[in-house]
C-alpha cells in the first residue's frame, strides 16, 4: 500500500470526542517507551507526525492521524509507566480502556512489545483481557534493531510458547524496527488485507 498522505487530526482525553467520520482506524498500544510513536512515523513516513521521546510516558491522549484522506492510524498512551501518579495512572488507564470497548471503528489493536524481553506480566494480562472482551489485536514486536538476528528467533519462540499455555491459536505477529523500517510492508499489506474502504 502507498502512502500518499498522513495529516494529524486531533488530541482527545475522551473516545467520545474522537472523530464521527465512521472511517477505520487501527490504534497502537503497548507499555510506555515500546515505540509505539515511531512506529507511526516509521508506517506513515513521516518523520515528526507523532512526538516521540526517549523518556517514557511521552503520548498522554488518543491522537488520530488521517491516512490518503480515508482511514486512521491511532497513537495511544502507554501503560504502565510507574512514575505517573496514581491518579494520573488511573487516568490513562480508563482513557485506554474506553477506547478500546468503545470505539466502534477500531478494526485491528495492535500491541506493541519490546522484542528484547521475555514476556512481561502487564502485557500477557492486558493481551488476555482483549481476549475476553473480544477486541481484535495482533501483536507487534518492537526494536528488532537492538539485538542479534539469533536472539530475536529465540525471544519470539519464547513469546510463542507463552502465549501457547493460554490461546490456541497465535494472533497475527509482526516485527518491526522503526529504525531500520523492517516490518513496514509486512504490516501495511496486513492492513490493506482488513480495510473495508480500500
Ligand atoms: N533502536 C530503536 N529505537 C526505537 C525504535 N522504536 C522506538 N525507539 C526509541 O524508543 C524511544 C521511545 O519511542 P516512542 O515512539 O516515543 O515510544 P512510545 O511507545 O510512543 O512511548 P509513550 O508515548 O511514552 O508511551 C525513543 O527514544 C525512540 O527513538 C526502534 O525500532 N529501534
Ligand atoms: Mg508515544
Amino acid at each position: 500500500m502507498v502512502i500518499k498522505s498522513a495529516e494529524f487530526v486531533i488530541s482527545n482525553s475522551q473516545v467520545s470526542k474522537c472523530p464521527t467520520t465512521g472511517l477505520p482506524e487501527y490504534a497502537f498500544i503497548g507499555r510506555s517507551n515500546v515505540g509505539k510513536s515511531s512506529l507511526i512515523n516509521m508506517l506513515t513516513g513521516k518523520k515528526g507526525l507523532a512526538m516521540t521521546s526517549q523518556k517514557p510516558g511521552k503520548t498522554q491522549l488518543i491522537n488520530h492521524f488521517i491516512i490518503n484522506g480515508a482511514w486512521y492510524l491511532v497513537d495511544l498512551p502507554g501503560y504502565g509507566y510507574a512514575r505517573l501518579s496514581k491518579d494520573g495512572r488511573e487516568k490513562l488507564k480508563t482513557m485506554i480502556e474506553d477506547y478500546t470497548l468503545e470505539r466502534k471503528e477500531l478494526v485491528c489493536l495492535f500491541v506493541l512489545v519490546d522484542s528484547r524481553h521475555e514476556p512481561q506480566k502487564i502485557d500477557l494480562e492486558f493481551i488476555q483481557w482483549l481476549g475476553e472482551e473480544g477486541v481484535p489485536f495482533a501483536l507487534v514486536f518492537t526494536k528488532a534493531d537492538k539485538l542479534t538476528k539469533g536472539r530475536l528467533a529465540a525471544n519470539l519462540e519464547a513469546y510463542k510458547a507463552r502465549l501457547l499455555e493460554e490461546w490456541e491459536e497465535l494472533p497475527p505477529i509482526f516485527v518491526t524496527s522503526s529504525e531500520q523500517q523492517l516490518g513496514r510492508d509486512e504490516l501495511l499489506s496486513y492492513i490493506e488485507g482488513i480495510n473495508t474502504t480500500l
